[in-house]
């Protein structure tokens, strides 16, 4: 497969600093190697470039770089169309604010093809504040429903070419939801499977159900990947730590499930902070976890068609 990696150094959507060094530890932990020892063919777009900001000014008064992150989103937007021509895009954040633009410059070229776009998002946190529920003013914590196409972002942020289905959308290990989130994110019917979700049924038939449905529909599926969705003890490399998320095995088997799949066409790695990592074992986790998502296994597996019955 040939991969196409995008780096978004994007910092101000994140309550403190750090984020910006995001691409840089991920390559520095041998991202590009690790696809290339896997078989793929990697073309590196370096980093988008920060657009210049023009003021805006917005009631809700908590809100911080709000003309800074939709000048990032507009640019993030345009480069993840065009990544997504031919290629599977590897986004490297960046604070999560950058999925605003990857998700609906993905959805952009999805629309284009006459195919359906699926998004997993893998967080402790729902992102699904708008521009006026948000009470940390963080824009990292919106991008779900900028891209889902709810109220409140026109004017602000860049106009939507494409709306994801937030019935398409499904959100696995949240631990950490705000009360405005929670309601917004009921109402659109966007599929949830929190972490106690995860403890009573296990990882794995929640995602196959949800893998099942995008293959049903012949979808497109697009990973975004929030460092925080995995336990500080393995990845404290975070600003917005939560305790009880996923472990090791638990993060890998979803990353060999969607491999397995066959179905992601484009993800995204963010929110990791170098400043706060020890020795490079988040941004390390992390390659190695896209390693799984590429292809790499502890062993051989019996083909798709015969995995039912072992
Ligand atoms: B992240 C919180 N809901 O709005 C807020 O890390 C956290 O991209 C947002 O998932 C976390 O500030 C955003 C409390
Ligand atoms: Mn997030
Ligand atoms: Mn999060
Ligand atoms: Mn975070």
């Amino acid at each position: 497969m040939r991969c196409r990696i995008v780096g978004a150094p994007v910092q101000d959507g994140a309550g403190r600093m750090g984020c910006e060094m995001g691409p840089s530890a991920l390559r520095t932990a041998g991202l590009v190697s690790v696809l290339a020892e896997l078989g793929h063919e990697v073309e590196d777009w370096g980093a988008v470039e920060k657009a210049v900001a023009r003021p805006v000014a917005h009631g809700n008064l908590a809100l911080k770089a709000l003309p800074e992150i939709s000048a990032w989103t507009a640019v993030i937007a345009e480069t993840a169309y065009a990544a997504s021509r031919d290629a599977m895009p590897i986004f490297l954040g960046g604070d999560h604010s950058i999925s605003a633009g990857t998700v609906s410059g993905v959805a952009r070229r999805a629309a284009e093809r006459g195919r359906p776009l699926f998004v997993l998002w893998l967080d402790a946190h729902p992102d699904f504040h708008t521009l006026d529920t948000t009470t940390s003013g963080n824009l990292h914590g919106v991008p779900l429903a900028y891209a889902s196409g709810q109220a409140g972002f026109k004017g602000y942020f860049p106009d939507l070419p494409e709306a994801v289905d937030p019935a398409r959308i499904c959100a696995i290990g949240l631990r950490s939801v705000d009360p405005a989130e929670r309601r917004a994110i009921t109402e659109a019917d966007v599929t949830v499977h929190d972490m106690r979700a995860i403890d009573e049924h296990g990882i794995a038939p929640l995602l196959r159900a949800f893998l099942a449905r995008v293959e049903k529909e012949n979808g497109l599926l697009h990973v975004s990947l929030d460092v925080d969705f995995l336990d500080p003890s393995i990845a404290p490399a975070v600003g917005t730590t939560v305790p009880g998320g996923a472990t090791f095995r638990e993060a890998h088997l979803v990353m060999e499930m969607l491999s397995d799949s066959g179905l992601v066409s484009s993800l995204d790695l963010v929110e990791l902070n170098p400043f706060l990592d020890e020795r490079g074992r988040t941004a390390t986790l992390m390659v190695d976890l896209t390693a799984s998502l590429m292809g790499r296994r502890i062993m051989d597996r019996p083909t798709r068609s015969h995995s039912g019955s072992l």
